[in-house]
């Protein structure tokens, strides 16, 4: 095992893993930039490094700092936790060249995967269930237009090299496809640098249902089960919960399988999770497959009693999975609410500021991961959410209600948050039914955001 690993990353997943290493021993080193001097994950680590100015491409996203300061540290290894360097495979491979152990997939899985129109070619010769669409990127509106007729409209066109909506377009109609396939590659060249597209059968109304995958460097590969994350606004999560309310046995054991032989078809190590689009009628296709430790992963911690940040540790320093399918049991259910500091009514505009007053709920079931504390200044630097709450109860109608009672203690004082709006959520009928899907939000924000 590691006797020292640096976290590439800031905030309350910095802390999550500060806090797997010292439960395993594991002397912790923290990257900060010069607006984080104050932050929790500085002062829990053995040591902190400053790696650059406020400005994410200067310091967190500054990748020679950051193996600069494991080299004279002497840690062996990095964890990048999600977002900034995490799918970076540049980053992944500069480690590899440094001899430094990344914590996740191999630089060359993670390109393979970050091309989404790779990733399905890969996924439908692997026998994954796709959504029906074109063999690759599409060249020209001729070939889109003859893919579009194959298929059948509506269709969604999509960027290779997208992810996140950026770069996407739904087209219901053939006199909109040319406009559509223009806008669609502008946006992914501005976004990604990279107009490459190709084009899927739209799937109306599905659920967003992502399953938890852990793999060894040896083959063996398992699943943690599902998360159904459909509540979301322009592709930020906001609820997640597990398990998913439309699973039955035999689906559960159908996705499962896909999501094993996905990461098997992938030559995946490490924690993955597979993000699947579920239709009304059960039918369940690939979406995307999300290369690192993703923010909602104490939802499945709860049902599962397995610690996936141990288990990244472990797999990286070339341990073998403890235990296989077989032993994996859900157990109860799981609902995470993110906290941002951010102000619904004024269009979810971010919040920073001086924390002044903090009282966080507790008690049984009821699990904070944050990084921050009373006094403590929200920069504008990064990204709004300033804690996730999860409620674990044996069923959902526990959880949800121990989640609403937690919300309702929930105390911020000196900047806006969302913890009303998430109590409004949770008490629409469609959230207490788990009747909603990736429209839900969009088809509700007026009404609760009011
Ligand atoms: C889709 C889709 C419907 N049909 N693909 C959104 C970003 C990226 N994850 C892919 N996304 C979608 N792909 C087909 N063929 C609908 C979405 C989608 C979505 C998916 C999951 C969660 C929220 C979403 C919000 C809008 C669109």
């Amino acid at each position: 095992m590691f006797r020292k690993i640096l976290i590439a990353n800031r905030g309350e997943i910095a802390v999550r893993i500060i806090r797997a290493c010292r439960e395993m021993g594991i002397e912790t080193v923290a990257v900060y930039s010069e607006a984080d001097r104050e932050a929790l994950h500085v002062m829990l680590a053995d040591e902190a490094v400053c790696i650059g100015p406020a400005k994410a491409r200067d310091s967190y996203l500054n990748m020679q700092n950051i193996v600069s300061a494991t080299v004279l540290t002497g840690a062996q290894a990095i964890h990048p936790g999600f977002g900034f360097l995490a799918e970076n495979s540049s980053f992944a491979r500069m480690c590899e060249d440094c001899n430094i152990v990344f914590i996740g997939p191999n630089a060359d899985t993670i390109d393979m995967l970050g091309n989404k129109s790779t990733a399905r070619d890969t996924m439908k010769k692997a026998g994954v269930p796709t959504v029906p669409g074109s063999d690759g990127e599409i060249r020209d509106i001729k070939e889109a237009r003859l893919i579009a007729e194959q298929i059948g409209y509506p269709v969604m066109i999509k960027a290779s090299a997208g992810g996140g909506g950026k770069g996407m377009r739904a087209v219901y109609h053939p006199d909109y496809m040319e406009n559509s396939l223009m806008s669609a590659r502008n946006e992914a060249k501005a976004a990604f640098g990279d107009d490459k597209i190709y084009i899927e059968k739209l799937i109306v109304n599905p659920k967003h249902v992502e399953f938890q995958i852990l793999a060894d460097k040896y083959g063996n590969v398992i699943h943690l089960g599902e998360r159904d994350c459909s509540v979301q606004r322009r592709n930020q999560k906001l609820l997640e919960e597990s398990p998913c309310t439309a699973m039955t046995r035999e689906l559960r054991l159908k996705m499962g399988n896909s999501a094993v032989r996905a990461a098997k078809a992938s030559g995946y190590v490490n924690a993955g999770t597979i993000e699947f689009l579920l239709d009304a009628k059960g039918n369940f296709y690939f979406m995307e497959m999300n290369t690192r430790i993703q923010v909602e992963h104490p939802v499945t911690e709860f049902v599962t009693g397995i610690d996936i940040v141990k288990m990244q540790l472990r797999i990286a320093a070339g341990e073998l999975l403890p235990f296989s399918q077989e032993d994996i049991h859900l157990q109860g259910h799981a609902i995470e609410c993110r906290i941002n500091a951010e102000n619904p009514s004024q269009g979810f505009r971010p919040s920073p500021g001086k924390i002044t007053s903090l009282y966080m709920p507790g008690g049984p079931g009821i699990r904070i991961d944050t990084s921050v504390y009373s006094g403590y200044e929200i920069t504008p630097y990064y990204d709004s959410m300033i804690a996730k709450l999860i409620a674990y109860a044996p069923t959902r109608e526990e959880a949800l209600m121990k989640m609403q009672w937690a919300l309702a203690e929930f105390l911020v004082e000196g900047v806006d948050t969302n913890i009303d709006f998430q109590l409004k959520l949770l008490r629409d009928p469609d959230v207490e039914s788990a009747d909603y899907d990736i429209g839900f939000l969009g088809r509700n924000i007026g009404r609760l955001t009011k």
